[in-house]
């Protein structure tokens, strides 16, 4: 019998890689949507098998961290060895703007997830094995170099909530005896960063202006030191962290830390540009209170579970600007072939009359891909959240 696996939070960055890597393992996976009035499930496109197909490995299921009957159902249905909780209201600015939305997915979503694992554990007598996605902002403002016995000081309600999410999780695992693991993760990116996370809004910004397609790129703090890996290389970590001999706490972490302006320099630099001529800083994307300087220790990590980092800071920053280069360019196109008008290039252009071009839009995903939208016939159509890059609310 192949392993089967439970990805909550399959749609996001880290869900994405993790679905690859378990199904090249052989696993059955099933991943929790979220139910939304558009596509969520862009980063899972090249992965999405057909509900009608036979055997398939992928299954998607709709839930919400928020509703525990949704959350029981799925898990009799799937009936999951490993479960990976990667749900969460993921963005610290916004956290201080939705606490209590932050706080219900973040902290109560584990709860209720780890309160139905118990129950489906003791009814079933299954053995299931859980990893709860904790994160370096849970350390805060507790001075570098941060490891699994530095003391928590979260500076946001994110922060917060992802403690009480990671208590939680420690409580489940003494008082019920489940196997629950502590991931510790700092920052980890990839060319499938949501694009409002300080790396993606770079590299995006870097390549509309590559491209003419924006002129700025606006921006908070720039001293905020960040300890940034790839994300295909710590959802590895994920994973080895479920097949240890016991449940534990583990950081995982590069060991090195750059500045935002650090990243800027790197990026702007290896597509050509000069970083003073197009960067200006607005305070609006300042946060009330700052992380300052997270640098993480996995030497436990690495001791245990033979995890090390793959992917340097350089290799990561040049993946990110290749991709988001190639996006930039494709955004051109349809800009230029009139499918999609762009503020930045001057004043909105009109599509062509319908009768000149196939009836159909094209709408411009984040991973690059690009999928076709539903006829319209009066297609006003302003390139999607591509436009956000310069412009993003956080
Ligand atoms: P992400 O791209 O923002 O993905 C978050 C996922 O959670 C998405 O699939 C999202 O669904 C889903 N989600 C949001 N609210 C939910 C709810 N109420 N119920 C169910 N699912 C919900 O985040 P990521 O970068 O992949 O990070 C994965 C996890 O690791 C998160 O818990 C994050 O807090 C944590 N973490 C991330 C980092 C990092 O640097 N990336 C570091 C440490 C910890 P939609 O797609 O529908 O929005
Ligand atoms: O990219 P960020 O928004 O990531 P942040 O706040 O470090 O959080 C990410 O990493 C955590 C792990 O430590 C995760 F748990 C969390 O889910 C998320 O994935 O901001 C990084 C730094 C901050 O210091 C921020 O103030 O960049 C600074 N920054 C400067 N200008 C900006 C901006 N951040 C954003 N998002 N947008 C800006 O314009």
């Amino acid at each position: 019998m192949p392993k089967s696996a439970l990805i909550i939070g399959v749609t996001g960055q880290d869900g994405s890689y993790l679905t690859e890597l378990l199904l090249s393992k052989g696993y059955i996976v099933h991943g929790l949507v979220r139910r939304s009035s558009s596509f969520n499930t862009a980063r899972l496109n090249h992965l999405y098998e057909d509900p009608h197909e036979a055997d398939r490995q992928l299954i998607l299921h709709y839930g919400d961290l928020t509703d525990s009957t949704g959350l029981r159902a799925i898990l009799e249905k799937a009936r999951p060895d490993e479960i990976y909780n990667l749900g969460a209201q993921s963005h610290v600015k916004v956290s201080f703007e939705l606490p209590e939305y932050t706080a219900d997915s973040v902290a109560m979503g584990t709860l209720r997830l780890l309160d139905c694992v118990r129950d489906h554990v003791r009814h079933t007598g299954r053995g299931v094995r859980f990893y709860q996605a904790g994160s370096s902002e849970m350390f805060g403002a507790a001075p570098p170099p941060q490891n699994e016995n530095t003391r928590f000081y979260p500076r946001s309600p994110y922060g917060v909530s992802k403690v009480a999410a990671y208590w939680y999780s420690v409580n489940y695992r003494e008082a019920y005896n489940l196997f629950v693991s502590n991931g510790i993760l700092f920052n980890h990116e990839s060319p499938r960063r949501g694009e409002t996370f300080v790396t993606r809004k770079i590299t995006r910004a870097i390549g509309r202006i590559k491209m003419g397609l924006q002129k700025k790129l606006y921006l908070g703090n720039l001293d905020a030191r960040r300890d940034w890996g790839f994300a295909g290389d710590y959802v590895d970590a994920m994973w080895r962290m479920l097949q240890h001999s016991s449940p534990d706490n583990f950081v995982i972490a590069t060991g090195q830390s750059y500045s935002v302006r650090d990243f800027i320099t790197e990026a702007f630099s290896y597509a050509g540009l000069d970083w003073r001529e197009y960067v200006e800083i607005d305070p609006q994307y300042c946060r009330p209170t700052e992380v300052d300087f997270l640098c993480g220790d996995a030497s436990k990590a690495k001791a245990l579970l033979g995890w090390e980092p793959k992917t340097s800071f350089s290799q990561l920053v040049c993946m990110m600007v290749d991709k988001d280069l190639g996006l930039a360019e494709q955004e051109r196109l349809l800009h230029d072939q009139q499918y999609v008008t762009s503020r930045a290039v001057g004043a909105p252009i009109a599509l062509r009359p319908t009768s000149d071009v196939e009836k159909y839009n094209l709408s411009c995903l984040g991973n690059g891909a690009f999928q076709r939208s539903p006829k319209q016939e009066q297609p006003d159509f302003v390139a999607g959240h591509c436009g956000l890059a310069g412009s993003a609310a956080h």
